[in-house]
């Protein structure tokens, strides 16, 4: 196996402590962070889900993989990190989190580091976050927008609850929601200003609201 595919496999059996060597060979050999992220990484932890969902993975598999791919996350950084230099501050501020009751942070985290690379100025509250907590901190900062990660059908409904809030505040700012039970529909439906699917379209969706 080449090391790019040893990582797909040390995602899936949990290898927390291998991941990193494993990460350093493929970049070694030429391979782009990226490509480790898109290809590897993140098909890799989608598996687990799926292991997870046919029982033939429990809690604890789940929890391994998830502490592997923040390993690895943790490692890749810098490297995805590339592209700063060649993106200006865009003065933005946008305030991250994964809403009440949901613990789920891989993604967002992902996220954040992208809107960083981009130039954005990210305030990640963390995970398992009041609404009423996020609604006040994009009210001190003044944030240009909120955004919002969300994994469960149970946990989704709190972006609405955010939106709520804020609008009562007479915040006047705009709102991105993303994670795997979200749609663009779900996002027009609690009048979320749009939705994106990954990383990338998170960035690209920031830019555009943020004008
Ligand atoms: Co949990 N979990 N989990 N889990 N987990 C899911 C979400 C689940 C679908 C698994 C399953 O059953 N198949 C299921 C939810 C079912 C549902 O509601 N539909 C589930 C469950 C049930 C649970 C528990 C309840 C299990 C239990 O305790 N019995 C529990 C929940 C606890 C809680 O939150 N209160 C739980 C716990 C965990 C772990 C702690 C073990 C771990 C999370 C660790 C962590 O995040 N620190 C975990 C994991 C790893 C998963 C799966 C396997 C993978 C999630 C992930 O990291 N994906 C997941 C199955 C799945 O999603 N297929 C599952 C990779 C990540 C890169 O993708 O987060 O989608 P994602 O982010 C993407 C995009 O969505 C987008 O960009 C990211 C990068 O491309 N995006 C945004 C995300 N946020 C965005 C925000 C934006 C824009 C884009 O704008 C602001």
């Amino acid at each position: 196996l080449k090391p790019a595919e040893k990582v797909y496999n040390s995602v899936l059996h949990g290898e927390m402590e291998e991941i990193v060597p494993l990460l350093q060979e493929a970049i070694n050999e030429g391979i782009a962070a990226k490509e480790l992220v898109d290809v590897y990484l993140i098909p890799a932890i989608t598996k687990v889900g799926e292991l997870y969902d046919q029982k033939e993975y429990f809690l604890p598999q789940l929890i391994q993989s998830a502490e592997t791919m923040k390993n690895a996350f943790n490692f890749l950084e810098p490297y995805l990190a590339g592209n700063k230099e060649a993106s200006a501050e865009t003065g933005v501020s946008i305030v991250l989190a994964t809403v009440k009751g949901d613990i789920h942070d891989i993604g967002k985290n992902i996220v954040g580091l992208m809107l960083r690379n981009y130039g954005f100025n990210v305030l990640d509250l963390g995970k398992d976050v009041r609404s009423e907590d996020i609604v006040a901190t994009a009210k001190e900062t003044g944030a240009a927008i909120i955004g919002l990660s969300a994994l469960m059908t149970t946990t989704m409904v709190e972006m609405k609850n955010v939106i709520k809030i804020a609008r009562e505040e007479g915040l006047n700012c705009r709102f991105m929601v993303g994670g795997a039970v979200v749609n663009d529909k779900y996002a027009a439906e609690i009048g979320a200003d749009g939705y994106a699917r990954d990383a990338y379209e998170a960035v690209k969706l920031a830019k555009k609201l943020a004008l």
